[in-house]
């Protein structure tokens, strides 16, 4: 695996990069062009500039995160093949940059979903959480200003102003969008996109649903272990893969996560790794540190799904905590997902070595 930070850019971000390369455990840096629209193209000179900033710093960009799918190409409207075209065109001047992994979500309406973005937790630090009981008493209009107004001055990804000034659109654009309507979306978007994904060698790794069932009605795919075994037999290449988001995954408690890793076996291209603590079932829970003992996952034994199924790509800390006091976008300090690398680096050195000298 290669330990990687997502990192949102000079303009955007509050940690740089020079503190990322300092962290020691992190190699790799996950970014994205923050200016883009879904459907317009990605120049090469522009991914260069970006590729040039992180290498400058002594790190190497170890893919994209995200290269978003449009509105049309989701519901198969009118500008669907138009869309698709210019996202060839962007794979391909990602491919000349030397770059082979693209994740991106396929996620009607909102992105990931959040109530809080600033709990207090007993020892002071506050987490990202969600509360079920607080989405089904709200109007999926006011989502967006709930999450603007905690923010810290930031913009948080997916949940762009100009994007959710118009919810009541997007809202109208998927009603007659059902789960069979966005696989077979899916589907056609995946096959056009593969022998790009061929010829350049790109793995494409597909975010799942946050939280891993249809928020307001909405229909979401990525969230199950049988609906990405549906994914990954529907276009049998092996660059048709996923980010195994385990905090995704996770929010249902049913999904057994190693079993979901050792089904997809070389078709995870990208990892995110998160705790999580549940304080009602699945109606309440909070991003916790990335410690299995301050959460409900067994992290070491996910990391050892990983290592035996032979893992090699890109791994990040997901959201981390806000910590000592810093001051950076909810999820998206420096100090904690700092942590977190030690912590997954320390699980995986182990497992490495105990794997090696059994093998003696
Ligand atoms: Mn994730």
């Amino acid at each position: 695996m290669e330990m990687t930070m997502r990192w949102y850019g000079k303009e955007y971000d509050t940690v740089t990069l020079q503190q990322i390369r300092q962290s020691c455990y992190v190699k790799g840096i996950i970014s994205t062009l923050y200016n883009k629209m879904p459907g317009e193209v990605w120049e090469l000179d522009e991914i260069l500039a970006l590729k040039k900033d992180v290498e400058d710093a002594g790190l190497f960009l170890a893919g994209i995160e995200s290269v978003n799918v449009s509105d049309a190409i989701k519901t198969g409207g009118p500008d669907r093949d138009k869309d698709i075209e210019a996202y060839i065109k962007t794979l391909e001047n990602l491919g000349k940059a030397d770059i082979h992994m693209v994740c991106y979500n396929f996620m009607p309406v909102f992105d990931w979903t959040r109530t809080e973005l600033d709990r207090m937790r007993e020892d002071g630090t506050t987490v990202l959480a969600y509360n079920q009981d607080v989405i089904d008493s709200m109007d999926p209009e006011k989502m967006f200003d709930a999450i603007k107004n905690n923010m810290n001055g930031t913009v948080m990804p997916g949940w762009e102003p100009e994007r959710m000034e118009k919810v009541k659109e997007l809202f109208e654009l998927y009603k007659d969008i059902d789960e069979e309507k966005l696989f077979e979306n899916l589907k056609y978007f995946l096959e056009a996109i593969m022998p790009v994904c061929d010829k350049y060698d790109i793995n494409m790794a597909i975010h799942p649903d946050d939280p891993s069932w249809s928020v307001f009605g909405l229909p979401r795919i990525i969230s199950s272990q049988a609906k990405l075994k549906r994914l990954i037999e529907m276009v049998p290449n092996k660059h048709n893969g996923v980010t195994f988001c385990m905090g995704s995954y996770g929010t249902n408690l049913n999904n057994d996560l190693v079993a979901t890793v050792k089904m997809l076996k070389g078709r995870i291209h990208f990892a995110h790794i998160r705790n999580l603590r549940f304080n009602d079932g699945m109606r309440d829970f909070e991003e916790s540190a990335h410690l299995s003992s301050d959460g409900t996952f067994d992290m070491h034994a996910v990391m050892k799904a990983l290592y035996e199924t032979g893992f090699e790509g890109p791994i990040r800390p997901d959201h981390g905590r806000m910590i000592w006091g810093e001051k950076a976008m909810p999820g998206y300090g420096l100090y904690d997902r700092a942590l977190g690398a030690a912590y997954l680096c320390g699980l995986w050195e182990a497992i490495e070595k105990e794997a090696k000298s059994e093998n003696k």
